[in-house]
């Protein structure tokens, strides 16, 4: 190593030792070390064999003996057992703007966070601002910063790539000539993490090039990277990517079959039409010759949708959701899709925080957002005791709460409002309060936060535990994972899904778009034992309502009907379903 790279494992010796609360001193000494290996103007490797390191200001007979190892091996064994010890989130934690080691080291302790995306997180549940030395202002700006950072990471968040794609629709929606336009690709399809955005459009030849042109010239576009007759694609100030494929009309049902994707169906579609001799492309579905492998113009069997599309291949129409070649095509063909649950189906939004935790909103505001969605049933799920990061409440405030929520329903209108809590699991897989409290309640959602770091037997055996109490209603975001953020631990859902059926539990979908747990690849699962999926918000503010949807774009994907949706039920039903077992 030369004094440079020397100096940097220096500073980051002294940030480790600050994330661990050592004495300033040590901290001081290594980085003034590091200060003045970066002034030195000779060779370190000179400087060491003559001896002299000793005889630059601040480098003691240790730092001595560990720049000489750095120097000589590249390695040393102290800084390798810091590494080990301190999570290697918080390193990167530190260099947010406005976050020193100290503010990183306060918000790990105090809220348990170890990566950028669980400060994130902390931060839209409001925890970073009830923190002492934080605030509002602070809490924001590390918010910004986080949001800054992520312009960089290569893949994003559904909420974002929507929001971003419906920018794009709708500047192309007020362009002459433009006949159809439709996000397509992995957003279309509803998964959860989106590479890059697709969109394909038609439009009258003469209009094309206008089209393109403000296409790529839109106000969000930070950079264009290609720019073309039928494809451009450019880069957005949030850092998401954009293609545009722009097509004559007739081509567009067999474009956007295409662009949606996925790779694995459009190669089982594609295989389709190769059987009833034909050939499928982004530009059309051909009749193929007996002497031509090449298809002719003429040849087009004429679409002029996808449901044309998918029946001229003997199909179904498969929704755009469904197309990951697992299983689709089988019900495609036996008249056995789903009925997709739709945002229209909800009747009830469950798993919403109020300021009594941590969210931002009042009972009473929430109840009055939750109204205006047109909902018939709100549960208020506030945080339980053991969660007192969160704000969690006591047994004597669950039960003022529960007061509160008595006088609010005699003036509610067409809304229930239901007294839950969103209980900790603990360590041990009991709940949060006791027995005699736990039943007071109309609904309980029974959620792990703390204890994170499990093997797949020691969460999985915490979960069936917690399932098997009579009170537990619902499995709140059963693995724990942050998109983009943090794996959930490892559990044998499986085994979960086969309790929760046994015990009559539903499981959540949570619906926050850094969540989307239960996976969508299980909701099927769960609903082929007869297992409810909730689909909840987990709001802390009154905006987060709006999540719900997200929730049950992602639900569709996991083939979930409005029977197979807890909160899809009408209020009589959904309180038959959540009796209390025993
Ligand atoms: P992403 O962007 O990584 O979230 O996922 P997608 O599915 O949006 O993938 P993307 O953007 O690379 O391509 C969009 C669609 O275009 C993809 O879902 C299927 C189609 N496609 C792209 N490349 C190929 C290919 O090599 N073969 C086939 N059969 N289809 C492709
Ligand atoms: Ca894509
Ligand atoms: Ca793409
Ligand atoms: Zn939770």
């Amino acid at each position: 190593m030369n004094a440079e790279e020397i100096g940097r494992v220096l500073d980051e010796i002294a940030t480790l030792l600050e994330l661990k609360g050592e004495n300033p001193f040590r901290v001081r000494a290594y980085q003034n070390a590091a200060q003045a290996l970066r002034g030195l103007t000779e060779e370190i490797g000179a400087v060491i064999a003559e001896g002299r390191l000793r005889e630059i200001r601040g480098i003691g007979p240790d730092l001595a003996d560990r720049i000489t190892k750095l120097a000589t091996t590249g390695k040393l064994d102290a800084y390798d057992q810091l590494k080990a010890e301190v999570p290697p989130g918080l390193l990167e934690m530190v260099q947010l703007p406005g976050l020193g080691p100290k503010r990183v080291k306060a918000i790990h302790d105090a809220l348990g966070v170890a990566t950028i995306g669980e400060l994130e997180y902390a931060c839209r549940e409001n925890r970073l601002a009830k923190l002492e030395g934080f605030g509002q202002k602070s809490q924001q700006k590390v918010l910004d910063a986080i949001e800054h950072r992520r312009r960089y990471s290569d893949r994003h968040l559904y909420h974002h790539a929507r929001a971003a794609a419906d920018a794009v629709t709708e500047v192309l929606g007020a362009q002459p000539g433009l006949i159809r336009a439709e996000v397509a690709g992995s957003l279309r399809r509803n998964r959860e993490t989106i590479g890059d955005i697709d969109v394909v459009a038609s439009a009258d030849a003469e209009a094309r090039d206008a089209i393109m042109a403000a296409f790529v010239g839109m106000p969000e576009v930070a950079e264009v990277i290609e720019h073309g007759d039928t494809r451009s694609r450019v880069g957005l100030e949030s850092g998401i990517n954009v293609d545009l494929r722009l097509v004559a009309d007739r081509q567009y049902p067999y474009a956007l079959a295409y662009f949606t994707g996925s790779k694995q169906h459009n190669i089982v579609l594609r295989q389709r039409a190769i059987d009833r001799r034909l050939r499928l492309n982004e530009y059309g579905l051909f009749r193929v010759g007996k002497d031509s492998a090449e298809a002719e113009a003429g040849d087009l069997v004429e679409c002029r949708d996808e449901e044309e599309l998918y029946r001229a291949l003997d199909l179904a129409y498969i929704p755009p959701e469904l197309r990951e070649d697992m299983g689709e095509f089988d019900a495609a063909e036996k008249g056995t899709l789903p009925r997709l649950v739709e945002p229209a189906d909800i009747k009830g939004i469950l798993h919403v925080h109020t300021d009594a935790s941590d969210g931002a909103n009042t009972l009473e505001q929430m109840a009055a957002a939750a109204q205006a969605m047109g909902a018939s049933y709100l549960g208020i799920c506030d945080h339980s005791q053991s969660a007192a990061y969160a704000g969690g409440l006591t047994p004597d405030r669950v039960r003022r709460q529960w007061d509160q929520i008595d006088r609010l329903n005699e003036l509610l209108d067409g809304l229930v409002v239901l007294k839950g809590i969103e209980s900790d699991i603990r360590g041990d897989g009991s709940l949060d309060y006791d027995d005699a409290l736990m039943r007071g309640f109309d609904f309980v959602i029974a959620s792990i936060h703390s204890k994170l770091k499990m093997t797949e037997d020691e969460a999985t055996r915490r979960i069936l535990t917690a399932l098997d109490h009579p009170a537990v209603t619902i499995l709140g975001h059963p693995t724990g994972r942050l998109l983009l953020a943090r794996e959930g631990y490892p559990l044998d859902m499986q085994a979960v899904i086969d309790r929760a059926a046994e015990r009559g539990v539903a499981i959540e979908l949570n619906a926050s778009p850094h969540r989307l747990d239960l996976d969508w690849t299980w909701c099927r699962k769960a609903r082929a034992k007869g297992v409810r999926i909730a689909i909840n918000p987990d709001a802390h503010a009154v905006r987060e309502l709006a999540v719900t949807e997200i929730g049950v774009a992602v639900g569709r994907k996991g083939w979930l009907e409005a029977a197979d949706v807890l909160n899809a039920l009408p209020y009589d039903e959904f309180r038959a379903a959540i009796r209390r077992r025993g």
